[in-house]
């Protein structure tokens, strides 16, 4: 799980008449490859890494996505399933360059962006006077100049608050607007899935259907504590998001602290050899993940961490700076005997420096959030 500390100490505004924009853009690697070769055009493409050398998808575009390509798919099964799919490499350089071009647009809208990744940005529009406060007309502005200035599409929401803003630009996806105003949350909530909610995965979606939750609305109908008793701290957060509240400021400087890639197998691993086998998929991601931040931070410590079948976890780490298997491996060596039972969950990941705040400070693009890989 990646672990980012927010560097301003502005308070979140409980403020309910906060306009939020959440752009994001559509296949995003893949339309950038389709508006440099336009032949492409029309045609399944996917970016990644190739079918014999084991390499897994990054992005489809959509008409790939008809076939049921997925992003994180290994690429030899995307090819089973559309045999005519064309998978071009990365060129992270190329989507740095057009990530930079979008954000100058945003930005004459409002200096308040807080960005997540290569192709996906907040934007606090609280105030400003474009189209006389309308945060709606300003969405459709940004994706009108990026379309007709850059090529390439991309997707809004607008809503009041972040969590909001980020289903809205899903919800019409692609070259899609959505916006839920401040007098519709409510009633958009009600019947929103629950696996929609920030942070609740695979894991907590289960649970909660079990506990015969299936939206926004049965979480509603249930106390706080019944939430936090079964879920803790995160108990809290989902009774807020529920309820459509979510109060977060949009940040616009971060310091990274750490960047991994963990995975849920479907079948618990039974030994350490078969925890072994999945660290070349595992630490593969980890530097592809690596590769995307614009800026690198200097790495202190690598890491492995394990959840044992019985939900206990380990974590062991050692100070080299490099994501390399042959240090995985020592460590994942080491974690499981900590244990020694079937494993549920492996993680890879590093941490950063975090003294020199100027040389970590991500200052274009970085990406966060829940970055756990489906491999
Ligand atoms: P996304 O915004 O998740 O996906 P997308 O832009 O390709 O498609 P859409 O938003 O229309 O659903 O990710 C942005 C880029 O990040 C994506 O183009 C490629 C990269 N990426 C990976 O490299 N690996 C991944 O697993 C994912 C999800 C994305
Ligand atoms: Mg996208």
């Amino acid at each position: 799980m990646d672990s980012i500390e927010p560097q301003d100490n502005q308070a979140a505004s409980a403020n309910p008449q906060r306009k939020i924009i959440h752009v994001d853009c559509d296949s995003f690697y893949a339309s950038v490859e389709m508006l440099d070769d336009p032949t492409l055009k029309g045609r399944p493409i996917a970016v990644g890494g190739s079918s014999d050398r084991r390499g897994v998808l990054c992005t489809c575009n959509y008409e790939a996505r008809k076939f049921g390509v997925r992003s994180a798919m290994p690429t030899a099964h995307a090819k089973r399933l559309c045999p005519d799919l064309l998978v071009l490499p990365t060129r992270m350089s190329r989507y740095k360059e057009i990530s930079q071009r979008i954000k100058r647009i945003m930005k004459r809208y409002s200096e308040t962006i807080e960005p997540l990744s290569l192709d996906e940005a907040y934007i606090d529009v609280t105030g400003q006077p474009h189209f006389q406060g309308s945060a709606t007309r300003v969405a459709e502005a940004i994706r009108k100049e990026v379309s007709q200035t850059i090529g390439i599409t991309v997707s809004a929401g607008v809503a009041p608050n972040k969590f909001l803003a980020k289903i809205a630009s899903d919800w019409n996806k692609p070259d899609g607007l959505f916006v839920i105003p401040p007098d519709k949350v409510d009633e958009f909530v009600l019947d929103l899935p629950v696996d929609k909610v920030f942070g609740v995965g695979k894991v907590t979606c289960a649970k909660l259907h079990q506990m015969g939750i299936e939206t926004c609305g049965d979480v509603q109908r249930l106390p706080k504590t019944d939430l936090v008793n079964r879920f803790g701290k995160f108990g809290e957060h989902l009774y807020q998001l529920a309820h459509g509240i979510d109060n977060r400021s949009v940040k616009t400087s971060r310091i990274r602290k750490s960047l991994s890639v963990e995975h849920t197998f479907a079948t618990d691993l039974s030994n350490l050899d078969s925890c072994i086998d999945q660290l070349p998929n595992l630490t593969e991601e980890l530097s592809q993940r690596l590769g995307r931040l614009e800026k690198q931070p200097a790495i202190k410590n690598s890491f492995v961490k394990i959840k044992f079948h019985d939900f206990t976890t380990t974590t062991i780490e050692c100070g080299v700076k490099e994501p390399e298997l042959d240090t995985y491996r020592k460590l994942c060596e080491d974690a499981f005997k900590r244990g020694n039972r079937p494993v549920r969950l492996m993680g890879v990941g590093v941490r950063f420096h975090t003294q020199n705040r100027e040389s970590l400070q991500l200052s274009l693009w970085p990406e966060q959030g829940k970055i756990s890989a489906n491999l």
